[in-house]
């Protein structure tokens, strides 16, 4: 199967999977915020999930549960690298195809059934796995500690084996290809942060995702075999279970391992779509290029020493929280480098405000306003206070959850019409983004003050509490808000699925952008290109070059066409070129100062 319909395979997957993500968190919102009211609506679609009208307290945590495993996965690792990486790295970098195209079949197939399965414990009598996304024992493994402990968790425990399948096969096909089969004259420098950003992606899926595999392993040992690796004296009741030995602190480093990473992963692919579209629609060279992908390897590897501010609570040794505090603030540094990148791009740029650059200035914002409460929960002793309160959630959402949504919209409305030959609707473009931009900070930035009062994430019911009673009416702005943002996506979900039919034909090269993948037919071929897989000159952010007619040179340019680069990157060991360029400079003293 070909590359291109793979990625929209992940695409539609993706995007129906964030639709039901989307309205399970309006449900469990609905319940945050009207506790003590009935909405006979719910007992009509939920039936024995919401009896009387009210949803209970096992389903609420199911809800949070599948919701955040959905979006964390399915939705942000695989909706969005899923459909980029297949999509652009064989187009951006010149190959016919991934480095195997079957084994990137097989990677959508598993990823499909994990959906699957993970959506059938909606079905079953016990209802879906209920002990968070982070599945923490002692819930996840003693099957009878509550309803979703039990034939839930197993299958999202097989789900999840599948989903890692399905990441570890893409994974590799993606550092294959970007490895292998690169076209000529695509050296490592002249590729565009996008395919930087989506190699990083999947080294880090591939060095972290099996250790949780192998604590799933453990745990499906726990919980069918009798071994205790992560529980010990645990009394139920009157029972006093046999386990002893163990520790559910065990888990939460090898969930961590993983955890953390997968937090890079899910944003790394949607900072490279960003850089991408700024440098595009700002018509500028994009600002440190270097720096930018320095940054993402440095990302790359912090990223595996600091998931321990993950569990600054667990009564670890303070030396050690202290170590682990230490390298996540250091990660504030790469960044913050990337953050004033994208700032230094658009400055005084000539800046076309297409509805994909609006969502990736966007993500920038977002990156921005959540990763400075990164810095708060990075302090251990600040953590202690804030751990598991919605400041947390508030963090998070903003960081990870709307900057990485936004990334991967921006990468939707700008790769649009290379995958479907047609163009979006820029009009409806404008109204999702600023419904949706609006809705998220009014849904997330109002959590934040929940939090730093202290309210506990996962709680069901405000009303038992007395200090909580007075966030009643947040709650109720939040919820509507979250609908608000719900109701915003229809005006996108319009617009792509009736561009794909009645969209106004794709030109070429629709934002006149300088990469490979613009050289390519809009119809769908094999193989990519016709006849020869073009060459590559230069790097892939040559915008408004002084001395060029036009203010883009796509990267299939030869530099004896145009004398007209002013970055002496293109230069960097090309004969040809650094004598032109000295020619050209000789021959043109005033223009080559002025550059
Ligand atoms: C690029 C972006 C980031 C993403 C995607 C991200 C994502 C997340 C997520 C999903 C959680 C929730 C964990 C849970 O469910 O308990 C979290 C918590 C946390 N994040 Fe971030 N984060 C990012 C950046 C940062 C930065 C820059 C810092 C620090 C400098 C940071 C520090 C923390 C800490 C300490 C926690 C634990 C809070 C607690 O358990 O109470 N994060 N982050
Ligand atoms: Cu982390």
């Amino acid at each position: 199967m070909d590359h291109k319909m793979i990625a929209k395979q992940f695409l539609i997957t993706g995007i129906i999977m964030a639709v039901i993500a989307m309205g399970l968190s309006i449900l469990f919102r609905i319940q945050l915020a009207w506790p003590d009211k009935n909405f006979p609506f719910l007992e009509t679609f939920l039936g024995k999930w919401a009896e009387g009208g009210r949803i209970k307290p096992d389903f609420y945590l199911a809800l949070v549960t599948i919701h955040g495993t959905i979006m964390v996965f399915f939705v942000l690792t695989a909706g969005l690298s899923g459909t980029f990486s297949n999509l652009l790295i064989p187009l951006q970098v010149g190959a016919r195809d991934m480095a195997s195209p079957f084994l990137n079949m097989l990677s959508y197939w598993f990823f499909f059934m994990a959906c699957v399965i993970m959506m059938s414990s909606f079905f079953i009598q016990t209802g879906p796995a209920s002990g968070g996304w982070t599945v923490y024992p002692p819930l996840s493994v003693v099957a009878k500690a509550m309803p979703g402990s039990g034939m839930g968790m197993t299958l999202w425990l097989i789900s999840m084996v599948l989903f890692v399948a399905s990441s570890l096969m893409g994974g590799i096909n993606y550092v294959s290809t970007i490895l292998n089969m690169r076209t000529k004259g695509m050296d490592l420098w002249k590729m565009p942060l996008t395919i930087w950003a989506f190699f990083l992606t999947a080294i880090l899926g591939i060095l972290s995702f099996p250790v949780l595999v192998a604590g799933v392993v453990l745990m499906v040992f726990d919980r069918s075999f009798g071994t205790s690796f992560y529980l010990s004296d645990i009394v139920m009741g009157t029972d006093i279970l046999p386990n002893e030995g163990g520790s559910p602190i065990l888990w939460q480093h090898l969930f961590w391992f993983l955890g953390h990473p997968e937090v890079y992963i899910v944003i790394m692919p949607a900072l490279g779509i960003s850089s991408e579209v700024i440098s595009v629609n700002s018509r500028k060279p994009i600002f440190g290029y270097h720096a930018m992908v320095y940054s993402l390897i440095g990302i790359t590897v912090l990223s595996f020493i600091v998931w321990g501010h993950h569990m600054f609570v667990t009564g670890m040794n303070p030396l050690l929280g202290g170590v682990f505090m230490i390298t996540t603030l250091i990660i504030a540094v790469p960044s913050a480098v990337k953050t004033f990148n994208y700032l230094a791009t658009l400055w005084r740029g000539n800046i076309r405000f297409t509805p994909a650059m609006l969502f990736a200035i966007g993500l920038v914002s977002f990156f921005i306003s959540g990763g400075l409460t990164g810095i708060f929960l990075g302090n251990a002793s600040l953590d202690i206070n804030l751990h598991d309160t919605y400041f947390v959630v508030a963090h998070f959402h903003l960081v990870m959850g709307s900057a990485a949504i936004f990334g991967m919209l921006a990468g939707v409305y700008h790769w649009f019409p290379r995958m479907f030959g047609k163009m979006m609707n820029a009009k409806l473009g404008y109204l999702h983004f600023w419904l949706t931009f609006i809705a998220a900070y009014l849904v997330f930035f109002p959590l934040h003050f929940l939090g730093l009062d202290g309210v506990p994430r996962r709680y069901y019911a405000f009303t038992e509490f007395e200090f909580m009673k007075k966030w009643l009416t947040v709650n109720v702005f939040v919820t509507w808000a979250a609908i608000m943002a719900a109701l915003a996506q229809v005006a996108f979900l319009f617009n792509f699925f009736y561009s794909i039919f009645k969209g106004k034909v794709a030109p070429q090269n629709p934002w006149e952008s300088n990469t490979l993948e613009w050289t390519a037919p809009v119809e769908h071929i094999h193989g990519n290109w016709p006849g020869e897989i073009p060459t590559v000159y230069r790097w892939p952010y040559d915008y408004s070059k002084p001395g060029h007619d036009a203010d883009f040179i796509p990267q299939t340019v030869p530099f004896s066409q145009t004398m007209s680069s002013n970055l002496p990157h293109d230069f960097e060991g090309n004969a040809e070129a650094e004598k032109i360029q000295q020619d050209w400079e000789l021959a043109n003293p005033v223009e080559a100062n002025k550059g």
